[in-house]
């Protein structure tokens, strides 16, 4: 009867595929029988991990200030430090918990893995999404790279801001192979069979 937890973390670039990818994955779970939960920034920036400005209109500006989480390299480490605590406690309930962030510093995601495993949480299983920045920059589904392009964004990843691949991810997925989301989807599905 019982389901062991497990984190599923997808990192790679804005544009690369993790959350569409992961959503598939999802689909795919309860397809199955499994609970699941995806944690990505739809449901997270609007919330837990919202921006100054979104904050302001309910709270005072120095809450908003002070809470309010941006793309600047110490409020995407706290972004990630709440995410990470976050799915260890919906994987220590036995969720399988997909997480679709960008997460571009490794030193932020090996915390989270390490504060996973020491915790008896489940297991943290790394999925990087390694799609070349030309193509995620060709998608660009909210223009944002090109609003980054002409330096409306700062801070933007794979732009103006670094990205640190995973030097051993669980699972490497190439994300200009071709493959459809639900292909890729389903290699993770095989590989947390395989668990
Ligand atoms: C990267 C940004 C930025 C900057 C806004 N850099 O493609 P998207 O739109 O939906 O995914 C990106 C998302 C990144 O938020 P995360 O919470 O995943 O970032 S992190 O893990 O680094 O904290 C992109 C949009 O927000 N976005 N500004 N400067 N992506």
């Amino acid at each position: 009867l019982s389901q062991r937890g497990v984190v599923v973390w997808f990192t790679g670039l804005s544009g690369c595929g993790k959350s569409t990818i992961a959503n598939e994955l999802d689909r795919q779970l309860n397809q199955l029988g499994r609970a699941t939960m995806l944690l990505d920034g739809d449901n997270i920036r609007h919330g837990l991990c919202a921006p100054p400005e979104r904050l302001a209109e309910e709270h005072s500006q120095e809450f908003a200030a002070r809470f309010g989480l941006g793309f600047g390299e110490t409020d995407r480490e706290e972004n990630i430090r709440r995410i990470g605590s976050l799915a260890g406690l919906m994987a220590s309930a036995g969720l399988i918990t997909l997480t679709a962030f960008v997460s571009p510093y490794r030193q932020d995601r090996d915390r989270v893995r390490k504060m996973i495993q020491a915790n008896r949480a489940g297991d943290f299983i790394e999925v990087f999404v390694d799609t070349p920045l030309a193509i995620c920059e060709s998608r660009d589904p909210k223009g944002l790279y090109k609003k980054a392009r002409a330096g409306l964004i700062k801070n933007f990843t794979g732009i103006s801001d670094p990205y640190e691949a995973p030097l051993a991810p669980e699972i490497h997925l190439d994300g200009g192979d071709g493959r459809s989301p639900a292909q890729q989807a389903t290699e993770v599905l095989e590989t947390l069979r395989k668990q």
